[in-house]
């Protein structure tokens, strides 16, 4: 066991003895292990990546104000298991707050919520689960009476997103623009510029408005019981105002995905209409009593959005030198680009089936 680890931990009141530490899940920002003991619980012990979260102390006050609200929300409910539907943050000892750092590092930990399961795909069934889920997720959070930051400011907004491939465009810090498949690329990706831009503009004209959302709603960050239902939503570093269409096309960006988000062979990536429809079903189920027109409407660009914004993330990434996401070998990031693209290409000719579907869900 690595003692850092352990001493790190113990800036922490657990329950019991520390007995293996272990790295946990595929995170592509934080560093994550679980913590094992000889007590009650185990625990997940996260480094908190300060290169892109800067802010870390109003990052925590986010998490601290959104797990106080969907707990105490949750009990008014009369739910039952309370600790694995919502995270609990252990405080540092000496300071009471939910992180320690020693000015270098933040480090925080929760308890494991015990009999979860974790997916890269799920069934339709299971996806239905997820779209009742994510409607409750964000109706519970509509009346969080404390005012939510930005961790990382803008970001989902595409107009940022497509200003940074720009720069890492004509700044080709890593000289990988004189690949021409690279340089085909970004001519591609910047045809669809004008159209992908469109929440940016309906945000600047007042019919989109803003709600907190997730937004990191990959398949990976939700817990489900052995039923099939989702136990909670994990991974809460990014919650704060956006589109609804983050959550929404984020989750297909993952969950509809025939492939893997790095699949190296394109053949396997492809939408798939029935996680799509299965999906939406239960999103609406649960969100249609709070979302507009103009909202509902733009379900289906939302399922193109993300893996496009995707695209234009890693891509930019990957032009920049792989100074952000983690990556497993030398072209991942360009892998990774690939496989978004034909994604977004793929869920982009299904827009009109999608449309068709949701119109006919409401007629019901
Ligand atoms: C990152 O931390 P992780 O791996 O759940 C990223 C998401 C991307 C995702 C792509 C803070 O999420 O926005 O969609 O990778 N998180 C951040 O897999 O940038
Ligand atoms: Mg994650």
């Amino acid at each position: 066991m690595d003692e850092r680890l352990k001493q790190i931990v113990g800036h922490f009141a657990l329950d019991g003895n520390v007995t293996d530490i272990r790295p946990l899940g595929n995170g592509l920002i934080n560093d994550t292990f679980r913590v094992v003991t000889d007590g009650p619980d185990d625990y997940v012990l996260q480094r908190v990546n300060q290169s892109i979260f800067q802010d870390v102390d109003l990052l925590q006050h986010n998490i601290d104000c959104v797990t106080r609200h969907i707990r105490e929300k949750l009990v008014a409910a009369g739910e039952t298991d309370i600790d694995r539907k919502v995270l609990h943050f252990l405080p540092e000892r000496t300071t009471g707050k939910s992180y320690w750092t020693d000015g270098k590092e933040w480090w925080r930990v929760s308890v494991f919520i015990r009999d979860a399961l974790t997916f890269e795909a799920v069934t339709p069934e299971y996806a239905g689960y997820a779209g009742v889920a994510f409607g409750q997720f964000e109706a519970m959070l509509a009346d969080l009476p404390d005012k939510l930051g930005e961790p990382i400011p803008d970001f989902h907004n595409m107009e940022l997103r497509a200003r940074q491939l720009r720069e890492a465009v004509a700044a080709d810090a890593a000289g990988r623009m004189a690949d021409p498949e690279v340089r085909g690329l970004v001519a591609e990706i910047q045809s669809y510029e004008e159209e992908m831009c469109k929440a940016e503009r309906m945000y600047r004209e007042g019919i989109l408005p803003k709600r907190i959302c997730h937004c990191d709603t990959k398949v990976n960050n939700m817990l489900f019981d052995s039923d099939g239902n989702i136990l909670c939503v994990i991974d809460l570093d990014t919650v704060m105002p956006s589109f609804v269409f983050s959550d929404f096309g984020d989750f297909l960006r993952t969950a509809a995905n025939t492939g893997a988000e790095d699949d190296p062979n394109l053949e396997n990536v492809s939408f798939n209409m029935e996680i799509f429809k299965a999906f939406a079903k239960g999103y609406l189920s649960t969100a249609s009593a709070f979302l507009t027109p103009v909202e509902r409407e733009n379900l289906p660009f939302a399922a193109t959005l993300f893996p496009y914004m995707q695209t234009v993330r890693f891509f930019a990434d990957y032009i920049n030198g792989d100074t952000y996401y983690k990556i497993k070998y030398p072209e991942h990031n360009l892998v990774r680009t690939r496989a978004q693209w034909k994604l977004f290409l793929d869920a982009r000719s299904k827009v009109p089936e999608m449309a068709l579907y949701l119109r006919n869900e409401s007629d019901k």
